[in-house]
C-alpha cells in the first residue's frame, strides 16, 4: 500500500490564491522507493489537477510542462506523484539523473556541505570542492594533454563561455554549429540552436557571426562519415572562410535534434580539419556526457579528443552545475577576471558532483549503460520487425531512440505525439525530440532495473498498437 511506505513529515499545507489547501505528502526518495508502475488515480490525479490550476495562475505561460503530474519523490527508475501514482522514468529529467534521483552518494554530500556553508562565491573566497571537481573533469575527459576547467550553472552558460574562450584564444569571431543542433536558450545559444519552434520563434534578433553547416544524418542522407564531413568542410571554406572561424561546436550524438548519431568518421574528420586550421573543436556533451552512452563521454566512441568540451546535466546528480574543460593553452587564454559569475561552481553543486562521480564509479554505470542498451535494442528491434512505422532505431548506451515515419517514410509527428500521450497517461514518462518532432527518445536513469525498463518499453509497444 502506498501509505505503508510513505513517510509523512509533520503535516504541511500550502494555501493557494483560492484558499484551497493541498497536502504535500513528503516521501523518502532514492533507490529504496518501491520499483513499480502503479496507478492509483487517473492521470492526472486530483492533487496534480489542483496544482495545474495553480500553475496556470502563477507561472508564466511560456514555461510549458510535458507531464500532467506533479512530482513528490523519485529514485531508482520511478517518479512518484503527489497523488501516489508511481511512474516509470524513461527521461531522467532530460538526461540529468544518470546516477538515479536522490542517489545516496549525492544526498549525503549535499547534506554535509549545506551544513558547512552554502555560498561564498568562488571568485571571492574560493573553496576546495570547486578545485576537486576541476581536477576530476581534467582527469576524466578525453585526451592526456594538460587541461583546465571552469564551472558554471547551466549547459547554455557553459556553451556561451566555451565560445567566449575560443574567440579570445583564436582572435577570430565566426562560429559554426550544425543542422539539428541544440545548444541552449540564451541569446548566443539560441543562435547556435537549429530549431525555430519552440526555442527561437519570436525571440530574435540573435547573436551575429553564427553559421550552420550540414550534419551527418545517416538515416536521412545516406552519406558516409567522410562524405558528410567533406560536404560540411566545403560549406565552411566557401561560405565563411576558415581564417574567420573561431570554433565549430557539435554534439557527438545530437540530443534535442533527434538522437542523430553521425556516420562513423564524420567527427574525427571534422576534428582533424579543425586542428589543422586553428579552429577550436568544441564537443557539446551536455546531454551525452557522464556514462549516458556507455562511455564517460560520447567523443570517446570514435577516439575524438575535443579542444573544449561542454558539460552539465549528468555532472551533479540533479543539482545545477556545468563546466567547460579543455586544453590548458586555450582555457588559460582569457585575462584573469574574464570568466566568472556569482554562482558558478556553487559549493553544494560541486559537493553533489563529487558524490555523483563516486556513484558512477561504485555502481560501474558505464557497464550498466551498455546493459541497458542491450535490453532496449532487443525490445525495439522486435517491435520494429512488426511495425514499419519505426523507421530507425539509433543511439548508444542508455540514449536510444526510434524515429517514427508514415507509409512514405516521411516524419510522423502526429503519431509520435499520440504514442507519447498514451505512455504518459499509462504511467510511463517518455520524451520526444527531433527537428520534425517524430522521435521518441529513451533516457532512463542508469539506476533503473531491467524489468521496469522492459515494462516501460512494453507500454510504448501498446501505444503503437493502439494508434
Ligand atoms: N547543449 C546538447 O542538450 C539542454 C533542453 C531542454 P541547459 N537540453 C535540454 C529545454 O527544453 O530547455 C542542452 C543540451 C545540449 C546545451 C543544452 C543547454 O543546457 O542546462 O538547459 O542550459
Amino acid at each position: 500500500m502506498y501509505s505503508s511506505y510513505m513517510r509523512r513529515r509533520p503535516a504541511r499545507s500550502y494555501s493557494c490564491r483560492m484558499s484551497m489547501t493541498i497536502d504535500a505528502p513528503t516521501l523518502q526518495g532514492g533507490p529504496s522507493l518501491p520499483q513499480e508502475r502503479r496507478l492509483v488515480t487517473s492521470i492526472p490525479g486530483p492533487k496534480s489537477e489542483a496544482l495545474i490550476a495553480r500553475k496556470q495562475a502563477a507561472v508564466s505561460a511560456g514555461v510549458g510542462t510535458m507531464m500532467p503530474v506533479y512530482a513528490a519523490a523519485a529514485g531508482g527508475g520511478v517518479i512518484v506523484d503527489v497523488d501516489g501514482n508511481s511512474l516509470i522514468d524513461l527521461g531522467s529529467g532530460i538526461a540529468v539523473t544518470n546516477v538515479g534521483n536522490a542517489d545516496p552518494h549525492v544526498t549525503a554530500a549535499v547534506i554535509e556541505q549545506v551544513q558547512r556553508f552554502t555560498h561564498t562565491c568562488f571568485t571571492i573566497t574560493p573553496y576546495d570542492g570547486y578545485v576537486e571537481v576541476a581536477e576530476a573533469l581534467n582527469r576524466l575527459t578525453p585526451g592526456d594533454h594538460a587541461k583546465r576547467t571552469a564551472l558554471f550553472n547551466s549547459g547554455a552558460e557553459a556553451v556561451e563561455n566555451a565560445i567566449k574562450i575560443a574567440r579570445y584564444y583564436t582572435g577570430k569571431s565566426a562560429v559554426v554549429a550544425f543542422d539539428h543542433g541544440y545548444h541552449g536558450r540564451t541569446n548566443l545559444t539560441m543562435a547556435l540552436t537549429a530549431k525555430a519552434m519552440p526555442y527561437k520563434a519570436g525571440f530574435g534578433p540573435f547573436a551575429p557571426d553564427v553559421y550552420r553547416a550540414p550534419m551527418s544524418y545517416p538515416y536521412r542522407d545516406g552519406l558516409s562519415g567522410a562524405e558528410a564531413a567533406e560536404r560540411a568542410i566545403h560549406m565552411m571554406d566557401r561560405q565563411i572562410g576558415v581564417d574567420r572561424i573561431a570554433a565549430i561546436i557539435i554534439e557527438p550524438i545530437q540530443g534535442e535534434g533527434g538522437f542523430v548519431v553521425p556516420a562513423e568518421g564524420f567527427l574525427p574528420a571534422l576534428q582533424k580539419w579543425a586542428n589543422a586550421n586553428n579552429v577550436v573543436f568544441i564537443a557539446d556533451e551536455v546531454q551525452t556526457g557522464f556514462a549516458r552512452t556507455g562511455q564517460m563521454f560520447a567523443s570517446e566512441h570514435e577516439g575524438v579528443v575535443p579542444d573544449l568540451i561542454t558539460l552539465a546535466k549528468g555532472i551533479a546528480g540533479g543539482l545545477p552545475l556545468a563546466a567547460v574543460t579543455g586544453k590548458a593553452e586555450i582555457m588559460d587564454a582569457p585575462h584573469a577576471g574574464g570568466l566568472g559569475g556569482t554562482y558558478g561552481g556553487n559549493p553544494i553543486a560541486t559537493a553533489a558532483a563529487l558524490g555523483a562521480l563516486q556513484a558512477y564509479d561504485e555502481h560501474d554505470l558505464l557497464a550498466r549503460a551498455l546493459e541497458l542498451e542491450g535490453i532496449i535494442r532487443h525490445e525495439l528491434t522486435a517491435l520494429q520487425s512488426t511495425d514499419a512505422r519505426i523507421g530507425d532505431i539509433r543511439g548508444r548506451g542508455a540514449m536510444m531512440a526510434i524515429e517514427l515515419v508514415d507509409a512514405n517514410g516521411k516524419p510522423d509527428a502526429a503519431l509520435t505525439g499520440k504514442v507519447a500521450k498514451h505512455c504518459h497517461v499509462n504511467g510511463v514518462i517518455v520524451l520526444t525530440c527531433g527537428t520534425d518532432g517524430n522521435v521518441i527518445r529513451l533516457l532512463p536513469p542508469l539506476s533503473i532495473g531491467d524489468d521496469l525498463l522492459r515494462e516501460g518499453i512494453s507500454v510504448i509497444a501498446e501505444a503503437l498498437a493502439a494508434n
